[in-house]
Protein backbone atom coordinates (compact mmCIF):
# COMPACT_ATOMS: atom_id res chain seq x y z
CA UNK A 1 0.00 0.00 0.00
CA UNK A 2 1.55 3.04 -0.69
CA UNK A 3 -1.09 5.69 0.10
CA UNK A 4 0.33 8.23 2.55
CA UNK A 5 -1.27 7.89 5.92
CA UNK A 6 -2.63 11.43 6.89
CA UNK A 7 -4.00 12.57 10.93
CA UNK A 8 -6.85 14.64 10.78
CA UNK A 9 -7.81 16.72 13.86
CA UNK A 10 -11.96 16.86 15.25
CA UNK A 11 -14.07 19.26 16.00
CA UNK A 12 -14.77 19.50 19.85
CA UNK A 13 -16.65 21.67 22.31
CA UNK A 14 -15.61 22.90 25.20
CA UNK A 15 -16.57 20.19 28.31
CA UNK A 16 -18.29 18.09 25.63
CA UNK A 17 -17.69 14.45 26.12
CA UNK A 18 -17.10 13.19 22.16
CA UNK A 19 -15.34 14.99 18.82
CA UNK A 20 -16.22 14.98 15.77
CA UNK A 21 -15.05 15.19 11.91
CA UNK A 22 -17.40 16.58 8.49
CA UNK A 23 -17.48 14.17 6.16
CA UNK A 24 -16.12 16.35 3.44
CA UNK A 25 -12.60 16.85 4.82
CA UNK A 26 -12.53 12.98 4.81
CA UNK A 27 -14.17 12.48 1.39
CA UNK A 28 -11.37 15.43 -0.34
CA UNK A 29 -8.43 13.04 1.25
CA UNK A 30 -9.98 9.71 -0.28
CA UNK A 31 -10.40 11.73 -3.12
CA UNK A 32 -6.84 12.48 -3.72
CA UNK A 33 -5.28 9.08 -2.83
CA UNK A 34 -4.82 9.90 1.32
CA UNK A 35 -5.66 7.34 3.99
CA UNK A 36 -7.31 9.47 6.61
CA UNK A 37 -7.13 8.60 10.24
CA UNK A 38 -8.14 11.43 13.34
CA UNK A 39 -6.23 12.68 15.98
CA UNK A 40 -8.65 11.91 19.03
CA UNK A 41 -8.98 14.65 21.84
CA UNK A 42 -7.57 14.56 25.10
CA UNK A 43 -4.53 12.36 24.50
CA UNK A 44 -0.93 12.95 25.87
CA UNK A 45 1.19 15.01 23.96
CA UNK A 46 3.46 11.77 24.06
CA UNK A 47 0.98 10.10 22.67
CA UNK A 48 0.50 12.55 19.35
CA UNK A 49 3.98 12.13 19.02
CA UNK A 50 3.80 8.47 18.74
CA UNK A 51 0.65 8.78 16.10
CA UNK A 52 2.30 11.43 14.41
CA UNK A 53 5.54 9.88 14.07
CA UNK A 54 3.91 6.57 12.43
CA UNK A 55 2.20 8.71 10.01
CA UNK A 56 3.00 10.94 6.69
CA UNK A 57 1.12 14.48 7.24
CA UNK A 58 -1.18 16.43 9.44
CA UNK A 59 -4.18 17.93 8.74
CA UNK A 60 -5.96 20.88 10.52
CA UNK A 61 -9.29 21.20 9.86
CA UNK A 62 -11.68 23.94 10.24
CA UNK A 63 -13.73 24.21 13.46
CA UNK A 64 -14.21 26.71 16.46
CA UNK A 65 -12.01 29.55 17.48
CA UNK A 66 -9.18 29.56 18.95
CA UNK A 67 -8.57 30.86 22.85
CA UNK A 68 -7.53 34.29 22.51
CA UNK A 69 -5.18 34.25 25.73
CA UNK A 70 -2.86 31.62 23.06
CA UNK A 71 -2.07 35.13 21.22
CA UNK A 72 -2.15 36.93 24.40
CA UNK A 73 -5.13 39.28 23.85
CA UNK A 74 -8.76 39.09 25.86
CA UNK A 75 -11.48 37.26 24.64
CA UNK A 76 -13.69 39.60 22.48
CA UNK A 77 -17.49 39.04 23.33
CA UNK A 78 -17.90 38.14 19.66
CA UNK A 79 -14.98 35.62 19.86
CA UNK A 80 -16.92 31.86 20.22
CA UNK A 81 -15.98 29.41 23.06
CA UNK A 82 -12.70 27.51 22.64
CA UNK A 83 -12.01 24.37 23.01
CA UNK A 84 -9.36 24.47 25.37
CA UNK A 85 -8.60 20.03 24.85
CA UNK A 86 -8.64 20.73 20.91
CA UNK A 87 -6.62 24.23 20.79
CA UNK A 88 -3.64 22.35 23.13
CA UNK A 89 -4.08 19.11 21.06
CA UNK A 90 -2.94 21.32 17.67
CA UNK A 91 -0.66 23.69 19.33
CA UNK A 92 1.20 19.81 20.34
CA UNK A 93 0.39 18.39 17.10
CA UNK A 94 2.03 21.30 15.38
CA UNK A 95 5.02 21.51 17.11
CA UNK A 96 5.36 17.75 16.66
CA UNK A 97 4.98 17.84 13.36
CA UNK A 98 8.21 20.25 12.76
CA UNK A 99 10.17 18.45 14.47
CA UNK A 100 9.48 15.38 12.19
CA UNK A 101 9.20 17.40 9.42
CA UNK A 102 6.06 15.74 8.02
CA UNK A 103 3.73 18.09 5.82
CA UNK A 104 0.91 19.72 7.04
CA UNK A 105 -2.08 21.37 5.39
CA UNK A 106 -4.17 23.59 7.66
CA UNK A 107 -7.92 25.10 6.33
CA UNK A 108 -9.79 28.13 7.92
CA UNK A 109 -9.19 27.23 11.69
CA UNK A 110 -6.52 25.47 10.77
CA UNK A 111 -4.41 28.57 9.06
CA UNK A 112 -5.00 30.43 12.17
CA UNK A 113 -3.67 28.06 14.25
CA UNK A 114 -0.72 27.57 12.23
CA UNK A 115 -0.64 31.38 12.75
CA UNK A 116 -1.04 31.09 16.61
CA UNK A 117 1.20 28.51 17.14
CA UNK A 118 3.76 30.11 15.84
CA UNK A 119 3.53 32.97 17.32
CA UNK A 120 1.44 35.20 15.27
CA UNK A 121 -2.08 36.98 16.23
CA UNK A 122 -5.90 37.07 15.00
CA UNK A 123 -8.59 39.01 14.57
CA UNK A 124 -10.94 37.79 16.81
CA UNK A 125 -14.40 39.50 13.99
CA UNK A 126 -14.42 40.68 11.19
CA UNK A 127 -17.67 41.68 9.36
CA UNK A 128 -18.96 41.55 6.18
CA UNK A 129 -16.57 38.46 5.17
CA UNK A 130 -18.53 35.34 6.09
CA UNK A 131 -20.66 34.56 2.96
CA UNK A 132 -24.42 32.67 3.69
CA UNK A 133 -24.47 30.60 0.27
CA UNK A 134 -24.09 27.33 -0.10
CA UNK A 135 -20.82 25.52 0.64
CA UNK A 136 -19.66 25.17 -2.55
CA UNK A 137 -19.84 28.42 -4.29
CA UNK A 138 -17.43 30.33 -4.67
CA UNK A 139 -17.82 34.06 -2.98
CA UNK A 140 -14.99 36.42 -2.87
CA UNK A 141 -11.63 36.44 -5.13
CA UNK A 142 -7.88 36.27 -3.75
CA UNK A 143 -4.84 36.88 -5.53
CA UNK A 144 -2.28 34.13 -4.90
CA UNK A 145 1.12 33.94 -5.20
CA UNK A 146 4.64 31.71 -4.20
CA UNK A 147 3.33 27.93 -3.34
CA UNK A 148 -0.33 28.19 -4.51
CA UNK A 149 0.51 29.22 -8.06
CA UNK A 150 0.97 26.17 -9.23
CA UNK A 151 -2.49 24.93 -7.64
CA UNK A 152 -4.49 27.96 -7.87
CA UNK A 153 -5.16 30.49 -10.98
CA UNK A 154 -3.26 34.12 -10.24
CA UNK A 155 -7.09 35.38 -9.63
CA UNK A 156 -9.24 32.57 -7.74
CA UNK A 157 -12.70 32.43 -6.52
CA UNK A 158 -12.92 31.37 -3.36
CA UNK A 159 -15.87 30.29 -0.69
CA UNK A 160 -15.91 32.10 3.09
CA UNK A 161 -17.14 30.88 6.02
CA UNK A 162 -15.12 32.34 8.48
CA UNK A 163 -15.48 35.59 11.00
CA UNK A 164 -11.74 35.37 12.22
CA UNK A 165 -8.69 35.86 10.25
CA UNK A 166 -4.66 36.20 10.56
CA UNK A 167 -3.81 40.02 11.94
CA UNK A 168 -0.17 40.00 13.09
CA UNK A 169 1.55 37.38 10.94
CA UNK A 170 4.17 34.70 12.70
CA UNK A 171 7.62 35.67 11.94
CA UNK A 172 7.96 32.20 9.89
CA UNK A 173 5.44 32.57 7.47
CA UNK A 174 4.95 34.06 4.88
CA UNK A 175 1.73 35.10 2.70
CA UNK A 176 0.16 32.98 -0.42
CA UNK A 177 -3.23 34.17 -0.63
CA UNK A 178 -4.94 37.69 -0.21
CA UNK A 179 -8.74 38.34 -0.22
CA UNK A 180 -9.69 41.53 -1.90
CA UNK A 181 -10.64 43.13 0.91
CA UNK A 182 -7.18 42.96 2.43
CA UNK A 183 -7.37 39.96 4.74
CA UNK A 184 -4.85 37.10 4.89
CA UNK A 185 -6.37 34.19 3.52
CA UNK A 186 -2.88 31.59 2.48
CA UNK A 187 0.33 31.22 4.26
CA UNK A 188 3.16 28.88 4.27
CA UNK A 189 7.09 28.37 5.62
CA UNK A 190 9.53 29.10 3.05
CA UNK A 191 11.42 26.02 2.75
CA UNK A 192 9.74 23.25 4.11
CA UNK A 193 8.23 20.50 2.01
CA UNK A 194 4.97 21.64 2.67
CA UNK A 195 3.29 23.92 5.34
CA UNK A 196 0.16 25.27 3.89
CA UNK A 197 -2.55 27.02 5.40
CA UNK A 198 -5.74 28.79 2.92
CA UNK A 199 -8.75 30.65 4.90
CA UNK A 200 -11.30 29.02 2.54
CA UNK A 201 -12.41 25.51 2.27
CA UNK A 202 -11.43 23.48 -0.73
CA UNK A 203 -12.61 20.27 0.47
CA UNK A 204 -16.55 21.61 -0.24
CA UNK A 205 -15.61 22.55 -4.04
CA UNK A 206 -13.68 19.41 -4.78
CA UNK A 207 -16.74 18.56 -7.01
CA UNK A 208 -17.19 22.20 -8.70
CA UNK A 209 -13.30 23.40 -8.80
CA UNK A 210 -10.42 21.93 -10.36
CA UNK A 211 -7.89 23.59 -8.61
CA UNK A 212 -9.34 22.75 -4.77
CA UNK A 213 -8.52 19.23 -6.23
CA UNK A 214 -5.02 20.13 -7.09
CA UNK A 215 -4.78 21.53 -3.69
CA UNK A 216 -5.44 18.02 -2.19
CA UNK A 217 -3.40 16.36 -4.89
CA UNK A 218 -0.49 18.39 -4.21
CA UNK A 219 -0.30 17.98 -0.45
CA UNK A 220 -1.17 14.05 -1.31
CA UNK A 221 2.17 13.94 -3.40
CA UNK A 222 4.55 14.97 -0.70
CA UNK A 223 2.96 12.83 2.07
CA UNK A 224 3.76 10.39 -0.23
CA UNK A 225 6.95 11.75 -0.89
CA UNK A 226 7.65 11.90 2.92
CA UNK A 227 6.71 8.33 3.14
CA UNK A 228 9.00 7.04 0.77
CA UNK A 229 12.19 8.99 2.13
CA UNK A 230 11.20 8.06 5.54
CA UNK A 231 11.35 4.37 4.81
MN1 LIG B 1 -12.56 34.73 3.17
Amino acid sequence: MDKPIVILTPSHEENGDSFCLKQSYVEACEEAGILPLVLPIGIEKETIRGILSSADGLFLTGGGDIDPCLYGEEKDERCGTPSHLRDKLELDAVEIALELGIPVLGICRGVQLMNVALGGTLYQHIDGHRQTGEYHEPHHKVTVSDVLEEIYPKTAYVNSFHHQVINKLADKLEVCAMSEDGFIEGVYIPGHRFFVGVQWHPERMVMTDGAARRLFCEFARHCTEYKLKEN
